[in-house]
């Protein structure tokens, strides 16, 4: 989201300010519970969507053979000027691993099991479709064929939706006003449905909204200011049910149980309207805002516990004042106020880690103005440190964190929508 998130100046129809992805709401840590990034459950399908493949046809071809055909776009393993980068305790360092797809401007970034087994892959949305780098381990990948699609994807998420074992993706088409759904058979990639989601549908979450264990999908019309509640029907298949009003151009939003409740809660990210929404979950929805944050310009969110008190804590990246916001969560649907920490310039995507493993949640933002991604230690107690750059790349739009190289440290995968670098770098985590 989300787990969650991420991108922009020139996606197509999109402004600078307020059509980039908004965050990956990723979240690992010591309690991150959210279900909005990477769910698993259910139970098969219709097709429509217009999917063409680099290779042919509708659906990507093997992997195995894309990947021995990838000689001319594989990423690298070179090192450069900014590879190694520690905090200033010297306690934990950030190595550059690997980036892939220079030059190109990623909007949207996804971790999860999707090809091939094994290691961790990546889904990343591009400008004109989306492309799965299969997990070789140690934090590098490998190309499978790019999927083409009409429009911008600046959303993914990752998650089994027709029950078969094998996760899928249901991703946007935001310039189209819809969600499209692929399927996974073999690590081949159909599509599966589209739904129409007027209003520039623009970030996506999933979870089973009206718990028949079927997963349903969340999605933020940015234009539309609300939430569009698609209820699955078990076999990658969605109908668009509830729109829920949220506030001015919504840009992210995760999905956790912050209230203890068999539902997941909703928060919303309202980016024009310098709040976040809170809204509880309910049988077959969201019941009535309650509570909202305050903070300028919210662009991504994470979840997790930053106080260590069990209850569900969220983050929040602020761009209008180019702060991370923590607000602590007291277990039946309330928060205390946000508390601001500096991050860096023009804060975009975030997500929440405990990096350098001491047991207290920290959090690691992409500055898009900044030109770097800063990690700000958490104290245990909802209190962040300042903000250290841990690696320089051209306009950051979308951070992932999971345990690539296995070693049990949490390590970032940045994307970049920026109009002259962009692409995709891993970095990974090791003790100084
Ligand atoms: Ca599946
Ligand atoms: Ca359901
Ligand atoms: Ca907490
Ligand atoms: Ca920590």
């Amino acid at each position: 989201m989300v787990l969650a998130a991420l991108a922009t100046g020139g996606l197509a129809g999109c402004g600078d300010d307020v059509c980039e992805t908004e965050s990956e709401t990723e979240i690992t840590g010591t309690s991150g519970s959210t279900s909005a990034t990477e769910p698993t459950s259910t139970g098969p399908t219709t097709s429509t969507g217009e999917v063409t493949s680099t290779t042919a046809g509708t659906a990507m071809t093997d992997p195995s053979t894309s990947s021995a055909s990838a000689t001319e776009t594989t990423g690298t393993t070179e090192t450069t000027g900014n590879d190694f980068m520690c905090l200033d305790s010297g306690e934990l360092c950030f190595v550059y691993a690997f980036a892939f797809l220079e030059g190109a401007r990623v909007g949207a970034l996804e971790l999860g099991e999707l090809v091939d087994g094994g290691a961790l892959d990546v889904v990343v949305g591009l400008e004109d479709g989306y492309q799965i780098w299969s997990g070789a381990g140690g934090g590098s990948f490998t190309e499978t064929p790019k999927v083409l699609l009409d429009n911008a994807v600046l959303d993914i998420v990752v998650a089994d939706l027709d029950g078969d074992g094998d996760n899928d993706i249901a991703f946007t088409q935001s310039a189209s006003d819809s969600v499209e759904i692929h399927v996974n058979e073999d690590g081949l990639f159909f599509p599966n449905d589209m739904v129409s989601v007027v209003g520039f549908p623009r970030a996506l979450a999933i979870t089973d909204v009206n718990n028949d264990m079927n997963l349903d999908l969340v999605v933020a019309a940015e234009l539309a200011g609300g939430v569009n509640l698609l209820i699955g029907s078990g076999d990658a298949t969605f109908s668009n049910s509830v729109f829920t009003p949220a506030g001015s151009a919504p840009l992210s939003l995760v999905l956790a149980p912050f209230s203890g409740g068999i539902f997941d809660d909703m928060l919303v990210a309202n980016f024009g309207g310098d709040t976040i929404g809170y809204y509880p979950g309910e049988m077959n929805g969201f019941g009535d805002e309650k509570g909202v944050g305050m903070i300028a310009g919210p662009r991504a969110l994470a979840v997790g516990d930053f106080d260590n008190d069990f209850n569900l804590d969220y983050a929040v990246s602020g761009e209008g004042n180019d702060a991370v916001g923590v607000a602590l969560g007291t277990g039946v649907g309330t928060f205390d106020t946000l508390d601001l920490f500096a991050a860096g310039l023009d804060p975009r995507a975030l997500v929440a880690a405990d990096f350098n493993n001491d047991l207290a949640l920290d959090v690691a933002v992409a500055n898009r103005g900044g030109d770097d991604v800063t990690v700000l230690l958490g104290d245990g107690t909802g209190k962040l440190g300042v903000a250290q750059p841990v690696y320089s790349v051209f306009e950051p739009s979308a951070l992932a964190v999971a345990d690539l190289n296995g070693d049990g440290g949490p390590d970032l995968v940045i994307a970049s929508d920026g109009a002259v670098a962009g692409g995709v770098t891993v970095i990974v985590t090791k003790g100084a």
